[in-house]
């Protein structure tokens, strides 16, 4: 622990530091290639000249983390710190470069070395330390809230192995490893000295305090060390680096000591196996859970790591007086995954520095926020009360204090009402009993938020709606936003720069300016630069998707993409359907009029979801046949991009036409490629779901493909589903089924799909695939029509990119500080 003196110390020391800026970057980049890398030049890959680079830049940033740091600690700031499972940072150089203002005194050092930015950076391995949109928004909230100089850190897991690599054989995904760290991480810096103890198993004993009062004591447990690596979250050219601490779990010492000791070798080398596998992988399922005790293990390990860490930094400043600790701390929980943080919370306070039960409890009402992000049964988390008693058997002792306390009180709102307290209890009932993460969630935080307007409706209405009644005033919408520096700046260079000669680049920081450019939606000049860059961006995917794919795009044709996680509600199989009746319609000669497309559809399935697995087959199977049909060449083409991940969207947002929202209304809680395709000028076809309401209402009706079912009518639909007496009725479905069924897209592997054609064709599709189809084909023939009449698209895809601006997650972390963080700017 480090006492005050010392502090002192390293302050004097930081000040007096060599200030490094931009004149000695040059020198700087040689040191590091020459002496710390140990290279030269001659023959040497990129990938040294990448690591040099990063340390370069790292190094511009240390100084600047630890003036955040000293801010923190001089003044008593209030802070948040937000809890996630996920951070998909993708790649970190361009980003840092761009936001540290380095890009011209980097361009001039890569030079010596016959290399630029652009071919350096592709030696960056994505850092896919997430599944897709959950851990996506972490990152752009990260971003903003540096950007915007507030006092936030992000808190979260060092997976040794991030999201798994995708190929593609024979139409089937593999997945592969990421090993993302092999080749080293440059931009972190480990914190051994403040390295934390998490407790599993052993039981809980209880005895009298010399004043005879009650305590609990978790005894026998095996303790696994919880060490931080911090990674510098640069803001936006405001001097502001904050923090990003994930945590990696190592074997404690003594483990191996007594047991080494003991003459038990293999059991101590065992028990260190079982410490380091906590942090080992990432699970890869978005939008459901799996139930598996490594995950809970991972969840409870990062909540009581990260909040160990932030009560220690409390303690060794003012000591253990937590009487105004809530007037100081805000922990934003992302998503149920680190909830158990409420329970660990109350330990810590209760156990460890013996605040008394109803002051721990106001503290933590008062410190937790919980942000939903689904509505899908199948996400909702629930932890077997067996499996919660063997693994942390005090949290679970704590977790039942706290429901009881809460159905007293669900008591008196509804008095003699035992099916409210069933109903709202945080353990439900059945053959082995559950805890219900979310309620715990709901019940320990004084925020709950949605993150779109018709999700946090939908949660309100429905999920949560009992609690909504007991507690109206904990509930609020935070619409996502995503970063306009990484999706517009850094991943379209071309488009910034001519939006930014008609408007200024103040944009890049305030981006509501860009409803500006909505000036030059009529500007014909405006729109030939626009096309220009377009076609320029369209020329990189192309280039992109040959070598991933093989499949030749052509710039001149509609770039309709559809990238994102594969899932059932997400509707790949509505997009295929479309593709197919294109092909139908080239094969019966009915080519009058078409508009020619290149359909792109990425994304990675869960690696247990048969289904997903299955939808990507088809898409597979469905773009051979096409790409090898002559008829099809000039007209239609269609790909599936293997491995998609952050740095594939960056060159895939900025080229694409057409931005395929297409899920069942009332399921995609937000979305947020939606958004990114938006900054960047694609035109949504889409459903009326999550943000893409939103995004209709900014950019207004005329400028957005609508079609299908509405959230509040699926109910109804359901009830009396017909989707055979649909298809009878609709030739044109009629005709895509017929080719389907007829064995057409996998003429040598019979049946293979079977599965998807009898889902689409059941009445319990809860996905409604055929009831929206026949709207969706005639939103795409609109969008193919439009796409025709050059001015009229140009101006459409103008008037998305400016009417974008509340998509930005600095407007989504403005409102989570001032309606629920209440945090200060650092400057
Ligand atoms: C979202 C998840 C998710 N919602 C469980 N829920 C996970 C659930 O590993 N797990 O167990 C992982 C992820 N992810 C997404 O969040 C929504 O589907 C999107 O609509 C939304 O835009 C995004 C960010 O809010």
């Amino acid at each position: 622990m480090a006492n005050k003196s010392t502090n002192v110390c390293v302050v004097k020391h930081w000040e007096d530091a060599p200030k490094l800026d931009e004149s000695t970057l040059n020198d700087d980049l040689t040191r590091h290639f020459y002496y710390t890398l140990g290279r030269d030049r001659v023959g040497e890959s990129q990938l040294y000249l990448y690591h040099a680079l990063a340390l370069t830049i790292k190094d511009r940033m240390v100084a600047r983390c630890r003036a955040t740091n000293l801010h923190l600690t001089s003044k008593k700031t209030r802070k948040a710190a937000y809890l996630s499972l996920e951070f998909l940072m993708g790649r970190a150089l361009g980003n840092a470069v761009l936001n540290l203002d380095l890009q011209a005194s980097t361009a001039q050092a890569l030079k010596q070395y016959c290399s630029e930015l652009e071919v350096v950076a592709e030696a960056e391995h994505d850092a896919g330390l997430g599944n897709g949109g959950l851990g996506r928004l972490a990152a752009c909230f990260l971003d903003s809230c540096a950007s915007l100089a507030l006092p936030v850190v992000g808190y979260g897991i060092r997976y040794e192995y991030g999201m798994f690599n995708q190929s593609i054989e024979k139409g089937h995904q593999i997945e592969q490893p990421d090993n993302w760290l092999r080749e080293g991480h440059p931009w972190e810096l480990s914190a051994p000295d403040q390295a934390c103890r998490i407790k599993f198993f052993g039981r809980v004993e209880s005895y009298k305090d010399k004043q005879g009062k009650d305590i609990r004591c978790w005894v026998d447990s095996q303790d696994v060390l919880a060490v931080p690596y911090d990674v510098p979250i640069p803001g936006y050219k405001n001097g502001v680096v904050n923090t990003l601490r994930l945590w990696k779990s190592e074997a404690t010492d003594e483990f191996d000591l007594n047991e080494f000791n003991a003459g038990s070798y293999s059991e101590a080398v065992a028990r260190k196996n079982m410490a380091e596998q906590i942090t080992m992988v990432l699970y890869p399922n978005d939008s459901s859970e799996n139930g598996k005790e490594l995950r809970l293990r991972q969840q409870y390990f990062l909540s009581s790591a990260s909040l160990q860490d932030v009560l220690n930094k409390w303690v060794n400043q003012y000591g253990e007086e937590f009487s105004d600790f809530a007037d100081y701390h805000v922990f934003q929980l992302n998503d149920t995954h680190p909830s158990i943080a409420v329970a660990e919370l109350m330990r810590l306070l209760v156990d460890k520095y013996e605040v008394e039960w109803d002051r721990a409890w106001s503290i933590t009402t008062s410190t937790m926020a919980y942000t939903n992000h689904t509505l899908l049964p199948e996400a909702l988390e629930r932890w077997s009360v067996p499996l919660f008693s063997k693994l942390l058997p005090r949290l679970l002792e704590i977790i039942y204090e706290i429901n009881a306390r809460f159905l007293a009180e669900v008591a008196l709102q509804w008095p003699g009402d035992v099916d409210k307290q069933r109903e709202l209890s945080l353990i439900e009932e059945g053959h082995v009993p559950q805890v219900r993460m979310a309620y715990l969630a709901i019940v320990g935080s004084y925020s709950v938020n949605g993150v779109a307007a018709l999700h946090t409706q939908l949660l309100k209405a429905g999920l949560f709606k009992t609690f909504n009644q007991l507690w109206p005033e904990k509930f609020n919408n935070k619409t996502n936003g995503v970063t306009p520096r990484r999706w517009l700046a850094h991943c379209n260079p071309k488009l910034s720069a001519i939006i930014s000669e008609k408007i200024g680049n103040k944009w890049v920081a305030d981006f509501a300016q860009i409803e500006k450019i909505r000036r030059y939606y009529d500007d014909s000049s405006f729109h030939k630069k626009w096309r220009k860059v377009k076609l320029e961006n369209k020329v990189q995917l192309t280039t992109l998707v040959k070598s991933r794919c093989g499949v030749e795009f052509d710039p001149t044709m509609m770039f309709d993409v559809q990238v994102k996680r594969i899932h059932e509600y997400k509707r790949q199989l509505l997009n295929i359907l479309h593709v197919i009746h294109l092909y139908d319609r080239i094969c019966a000669g009915d080519i009058q009029g078409m508009t020619p497309r290149c359909v792109l559809i990425g994304g990675k399935a869960a690696p247990g979801y048969y289904m997903a697995k299955k939808v990507i087959k088809l898409i597979n199977n469905v773009a051979d046949v096409i790409n090898q049909d002559k008829r099809a060449a000039s007209l239609l083409r269609v790909a599936f991009l293997p491995n998609y991940n952050v740095t594939a969207m960056e060159t895939i947002c900025a080229a694409t036409d057409l931005s395929e929202q297409i899920s069942t209304a009332g399921k995609e809680a937000s979305g947020t490629g939606n958004m990114k395709f938006m900054m960047n000028g694609a035109i949504t076809i889409g459903t009326l779901d999550g943000a893409n309401i939103e995004i209709r209402e900014q950019v207004g009706a005329d400028n957005f493909f609508l079609f299908g079912a509405q959230a509040e009518q699926t109910d109804q639909i359901r009830s009396t589903y017909d989707p055979v007496s649909i298809i009878t009725k609709d030739e044109r479905l009629q005709r895509v089924m017929a080719l389907l069924e007829s064995g057409h897209f996998n003429l040598f592997e019979p049946h293979i799909f079977d599965d998807v054609i009898n889902a689409i064709k059941s009445p319990t599709d809860p996905w409604l695939v055929v009831y929206d189809f026949a709207s969706y084909i005639d939103a795409q023939n609109l969008a193919s029509q439009t796409y025709q009449d050059e001015k009229t698209w140009t101006r459409i895809s103008i008037l998305n990119t400016a009417a974008s601006g509340t998509f930005s997650s600095d407007r989504t972390i403005s409102q989570y500080s001032n309606e629920i963080w209440r945090l200060e700017p650092m400057q």
